[in-house]
């Protein structure tokens, strides 16, 4: 599926996502989840042709023809593999539609969500070109009503670009997020930052880092926000502990699906540390699901889930995920995940399909 404009971070520009679905069947009801990995294998570990073979190959035949209570269990059956959170939280969040709908309850309801009904949305705005192109995307994003600017940063594209921003939006609720691109010897350029009150700087440091992290939260009044290295409610203890950010976004792809996501949003709620959902550049599949967690209560701050025009000129949903012009996104009451599947569209864009059945 073609952007409707790239998308660049600290690690690489994208202008055309190549995105795994997960369609599982039981008893004629389908449920649906999205392999939220990139093209590439530089956000972290996974990507696109990675998460075929060990779904497949590892976690399609531990799941088909197993008996579940619950969608709860289902990520337990790949426990034993390392890593690899994103292919098998695909899978683990189709099983969740799936009894959503044996149910006939929205996805939100399955997971314990609905304590909040009007998603606040932000965006996340990449690396342009030039200022002048992020100041007018900038623009443009705030007049359709959007809460929340994200902006990503990387070494040369920093404090000077951030001073224009903030010149031009002195009241706009601003965040910036490095994608790991600096190390704690750069924490002075960090600390530049504090002059132009982010409500926080995510994931400055590399992507499988905590202890650093803390060293820096100590020398920032910025909050720092933790992205890439919080892959279990586990890590999230571990960095709440050391003070390692003081906000943490949850990403449903990265932890392994809903099971571990709801854990991390109960850990971070238990400590009073917010959160908020990411977003990984989804098709609407993955975009509904997002929407679901999001529902959570400790979902205080605008998210990375944002509208479908954004990102396609068409959606693999059958309705697109709007946003109101206060910068809302209503959750959907119908079965499942909310939307239906354009299966004729969906057909005419699959450039590989493999059916896998109960052994
Ligand atoms: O770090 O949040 C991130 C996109 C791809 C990889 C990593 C990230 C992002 C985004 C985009 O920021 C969020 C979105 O609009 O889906
Ligand atoms: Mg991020």
């Amino acid at each position: 599926m073609p952007l409707v404009h790239f998308f660049q971070t600290s690690f690489g520009r994208t202008y055309t996502r190549d995105i795994v679905l997960v369609e599982v069947i039981s008893n004629g009801l389908s449920g649906w989840g999205e392999v939220t990995a990139g093209e590439n294998p530089f956000y972290n570990e996974e990507w696109t042709d990675s998460a075929w073979p060990i779904l497949r190959d590892y976690v399609a035949p531990r799941v088909l023809g197993h008996e579940f209570e619950c969608a709860a269990d289902v990520g337990g059956r790949s426990s034993h593999i390392r890593g690899h959170l994103m292919a098998r939280g695909g899978l683990e969040v189709a099983c969740w539609d799936l009894e959503a709908r044996q149910k006939g309850i929205p996805l939100y309801q399955a997971i314990g969500g609905g304590a909040i009904k009007e998603i606040a949305c932000g965006v996340s705005i990449g690396i342009q070109d030039s200022v002048d192109q992020l100041l007018s995307k900038i623009d443009t994003e705030l007049n359709a009503g959007y809460r929340r600017i994200k902006m990503k940063i990387a070494p040369g594209w920093d404090v000077e670009v951030i001073r224009a921003v903030r010149a031009r939006f002195p009241e706009v609720l601003l965040t910036a997020d490095a994608n790991s691109a600096y190390t704690l010897a750069d924490w002075q350029t960090l600390a530049a930052l504090d002059e132009f009150n982010l409500m926080m700087i995510e994931q400055p440091l590399a992507h499988d880092e905590i202890i650093d992290h803390a060293e820096l939260q100590a020398k920032l009044k910025t909050p720092i926000c933790l992205d890439e290295c919080i892959r279990s409610a586990h890590q999230a203890e571990q960095a709440i502990r050391m003070k390692a950010g003081r906000i943490i976004n949850i990403k449903l792809g990265r932890v392994g699906g809903f099971s571990e996501a709801i854990k991390v949003h109960n850990i971070c709620q238990a400590h009073g540390i917010p959160v908020w959902c990411g977003g990984m550049l989804e098709s609407g599949i993955g975009r509904a699901a997002n929407i679901a967690l999001s529902t959570l209560p400790n979902f205080i701050l605008p998210g990375d889930v944002s509208a479908s025009k954004r990102y396609w000129k068409r959606e693999v949903i059958t309705t697109p995920v709007e946003v109101s012009a206060h910068g809302t996104i209503t959750v959907s009451e119908e079965p499942g995940f909310g939307y239906g599947v354009d299966r004729a569209f969906l057909d005419s864009i699959t450039l590989r399909r493999e059916t896998i059945e109960k052994p």
